[in-house]
């Protein structure tokens, strides 16, 4: 299998931290996002959505993060995707709440419109409102994440064992470092954090994210205090 990706990609990300772990053989294809070539051909025919990650498996083509983990989870028979019923409506539940709620928010408006050239609003005061926003509607995803999904006690989102869904919402958390939120009223999120950023992977994979969130240090960012 072979994942067209980036490690500056927060979609990307844990679906290889996932491979890494679980020790599923992935070759990673780097696609230059910051260089614009998921815009260029050959990438557009590959995903006219000009977006990373793309999965290849022989001559199957698949988009969507969340679909690649679970696909790549089912092939490989993964507990990290129950397969009882309940157990993996609630992965499900997850992902797609990571997905559709915190993601837009933390990441596309709060974090990318501030570091991303590409995603920033004109004029400058609309990409100030569309950061503020996402700032204000991100701290409800996260008193919900800390408080209803991690409150419970147990140490991943779904209970005692780390699922595909874990890969995907730690990685969504992390990419707000690059605004230098400060999560510390959200005790859980970073109790759990800690144990994921503990995963084998972690390192690894984060590299180019952790020194990019390293060069915006000091920066006057609109973020969580
Ligand atoms: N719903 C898609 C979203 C993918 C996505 O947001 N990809 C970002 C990187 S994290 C991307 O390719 N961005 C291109 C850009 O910023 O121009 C998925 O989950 O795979």
């Amino acid at each position: 299998m072979k994942l067209h990706c980036s490690k500056l990609s927060t979609t990307s990300r844990p679906i290889m931290m996932f491979c890494k772990d679980e020790g599923i053989g992935l070759e990673w294809v780097d696609v230059d996002i910051m260089q614009g070539e998921h815009h260029q051909p050959p990438f557009v025919s590959l995903n006219p959505n000009r977006q990373v990650p793309v999965l290849e498996d022989g001559g199957f083509k698949l988009t969507e993060s969340s679909a690649i983990l679970k696909y790549i989870a089912d092939k490989h028979n993964s507990a990290a995707y129950p397969k009882e019923l309940k157990e993996r409506a609630r992965v499900n539940e997850m992902m797609d709440w990571f997905n559709t709620g915190l993601y837009r928010e933390f990441a596309y408006h709060l974090t990318y419109s501030q570091v991303f050239d590409h995603h920033k609003r004109q004029p400058e005061e609309a990409n100030k409102v569309t950061a503020e926003w996402g700032r204000d509607q991100s701290a409800h995803w996260l008193g919900v994440l800390d408080k209803n999904f991690l409150g419970g006690g147990n140490p991943y989102l779904c209970g005692s064992q780390k699922t595909i869904a874990d890969y995907m919402g730690a990685a969504y958390i992390a990419v707000g470092d690059l605004v230098h939120n400060d999560l510390s009223a959200y005790a859980n999120i970073g109790k759990w954090m800690t144990t994921m950023r503990g995963a084998a992977s972690w390192g690894e994979i984060n590299d180019q994210i952790d020194g990019f969130a390293e060069s915006t240090k000091g920066g006057s960012w609109i973020a969580i205090k």
